[in-house]
């Protein structure tokens, strides 16, 4: 595998409505990104990924564009985003932008041309079809509607939308749309940024005829459909191959082998993806099902593609609740967690404020929830005759919005984050979980995150290193070797709340020194509850 800078990275996500508010509106803004730009560059971080500013009515917190051209007055406006990434670059870091391909808003001028009669010029933008049986035309669901098919009364058809009614699906299909797409990237990488992290962009390909799914729930239909490696090959051959760029694609319902045929070096779509078999496919925390993962898409990506390594992000809780101990061992947890995923093969992703381990959240009511996932799917559920509270109760845990509350940046009111009234609550823990205290703190989850990134940049075995699990069907034991060019490290993380002790493995641990744990005295075969250890266990 050749060496390049993006797989050496480690990525920050800026989620930035919720990142640091400077105008007093409760939104965080793009003024507020480039004042903790330094706080960033003090953690280490290398790559910057910024949630979508463009543009938008803000039905999906950005995710449905109205004007590619124009960033978000919630945010800013173009000079302000133009000093962010000069900003960002001066301190040597690179900033990679969101970018929503497979919809747009439906205030978008292109759906609004298209939906004013069937013969617009832009009709073939979108996906329009006619009722079949007075109905839609099949049974698809979408993510966050129980049909993906709304009915336009003046037209008298329906359009197709995988997500929400006011996100209507691009029609990929139509060679004049794609050029107006093309086009638009170009205009953002010729501003000078450094890649795209593209949404559902393996939902681009429609199944051909759109015929009824037998599983309507599974969604997987949505996505990897012929056709889809011709759109990114285009994509590739006519805008990305011709700049010095990241691209992480977000692919659901993929598989290595699936995987591998978006990533793979030899073959001119995207550079790396995000796979869900973890944040979609495992609740909770599992460690024989996660080693089997991670032992699977090592093998299926090994020497020919990349993979990305991250447990939360703005869609999914925060990982020290979900797949932790965010009680008594929360910085322990937070901090064996980031070991796992800067030591495991792929790039490391950090979601605002996991460097400081803030923790999902439990409101009262639905009314402090703002998704539209979540909100819509409450209505779905409760429409059905369900008890409200009953719903609520499921819908907690992976509620989208458990990651979004406001970053948490000191004891002050509102954590620091706003002056104004906050778009949504802040978690109530951040007189003691911000970013003030773990400055403070050299054992700080913030300070651990910091050696771990530094470790990256001296060791390119944990890089470019061959991985092998040493530790099984053990359930609580994760150890694991990384070897380059001689250099060996063992990796041991006791992911349990009880001692766990490494004889069982047979290990050689004792034959190394360890480079880096999240306990003071790492020493013997017997780990404390959520101990990581790194070792150099050979030259
Ligand atoms: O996410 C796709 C999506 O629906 C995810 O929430 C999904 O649960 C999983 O993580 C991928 O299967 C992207 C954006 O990240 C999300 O915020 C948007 O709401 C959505 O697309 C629509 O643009």
């Amino acid at each position: 595998m050749n060496k390049t800078w993006w797989k050496e990275a480690v990525v920050y996500q800026v989620y930035w409505r919720s990142f640091n508010d400077t105008d007093g509106d409760g939104y965080g803004d793009l003024k507020g990104v480039i004042e903790k730009l330094d706080y960033l560059k003090e953690l280490g971080v290398d790559v910057i990924w910024l949630n979508p500013c463009y543009e938008s009515p803000d039905f999906d917190n950005g995710y449905d564009i109205s004007n590619y051209y124009r960033i978000m007055k919630k945010a800013g406006d173009m000079q302000t985003w133009e000093r962010l990434l000069n900003e960002v670059h001066r301190r040597g870091m690179k900033l990679i932008m969101d970018l929503v391909l497979n919809h747009t808003s439906h205030e978008h001028p292109w759906f609004i041309e298209s939906s004013s009669s069937k013969d617009n010029p832009k009709r073939d933008y979108y996906i329009w079809k006619d009722p079949v049986e007075g109905g839609p035309p099949n049974n698809w669901r979408s993510y966050f509607e129980p049909s993906s098919w709304t009915f336009d009364e003046k037209t008298e058809q329906y359009y197709m939308h995988s997500f929400a009614v006011e996100q209507p699906d691009l029609n990929w299909e139509n060679e004049e749309m794609r050029e107006e797409i093309y086009d638009m990237m170009r205009f953002w990488l010729d501003k000078g940024i450094d890649g795209f992290r593209l949404d559902v962009i393996n939902l681009l390909a429609k199944q051909k005829g759109f015929p009824d799914s037998e599983d309507p729930a599974s969604l997987s239909y949505l996505g990897n459909n012929p056709g889809i490696h011709d759109y990114l090959k285009e994509m590739n051959e006519k805008v990305l191959s011709h700049y010095d760029i990241m691209t992480v694609g977000e692919i659901p319902f993929v598989t290595p082998e699936d995987g591998l045929l978006y990533v793979g070096e030899d073959r001119q779509e995207l550079h790396t993806l995000f796979h869900f078999e973890v944040a979609d496919d495992m609740p909770s925390w599992d460690m024989k099902r996660y080693k089997e993962i991670q032992n699977r898409w090592y093998e299926g990506l090994k020497e020919k593609g990349t993979n990305s390594q991250f447990l939360n992000n703005h869609d999914h809780t925060r990982q020290v609740t979900r797949f932790g101990n965010d009680g008594e061992y929360r910085e322990e947890s937070a901090k064996l967690l980031a070991t796992m995923l800067h030591t495991l093969p792929g790039i490391p992703y950090i979601y605002q404020g996991e460097e400081i381990g803030m923790t999902g959240v439990r409101f009262d009511s639905i009314e402090d929830y703002q998704d539209i996932a979540m909100r819509n799917k409450y209505e779905e559920e409760v429409a059905k005759g369900r008890d409200h509270q009953e719903v609520f109760e499921e819908l907690l845990p992976l509620s989208r919005d458990n990651s979004r509350t406001p970053m948490q940046w000191s004891d002050d009111e509102n954590a620091g984050f706003t002056e104004g009234q906050p778009w949504m609550k802040v978690n109530p823990n951040y007189p003691s979980i911000n970013v003030k205290e773990a400055l403070k703190d050299p054992n700080s989850v913030f300070y651990f995150y910091q050696q771990l990134i530094r470790l990256r940049n001296e060791n390119p075995v944990m890089v470019y290193g061959d991985y092998q699990d040493l530790s099984g069907e053990d359930p609580d034991l994760y150890c694991y070797k990384r070897t380059y060019e001689g250099i060996t490290w063992l990796v041991a993380l006791n992911h349990s709340d009880q001692q766990s002790d490494l004889a069982r493995l047979q290990l050689q641990e004792n034959e190394g020194e360890v480079l880096l744990s999240n306990y003071s005295s790492p020493e013997g075969s017997v780990m404390q509850p959520h101990e990581a250890r790194i070792y150099k266990i050979s030259k």
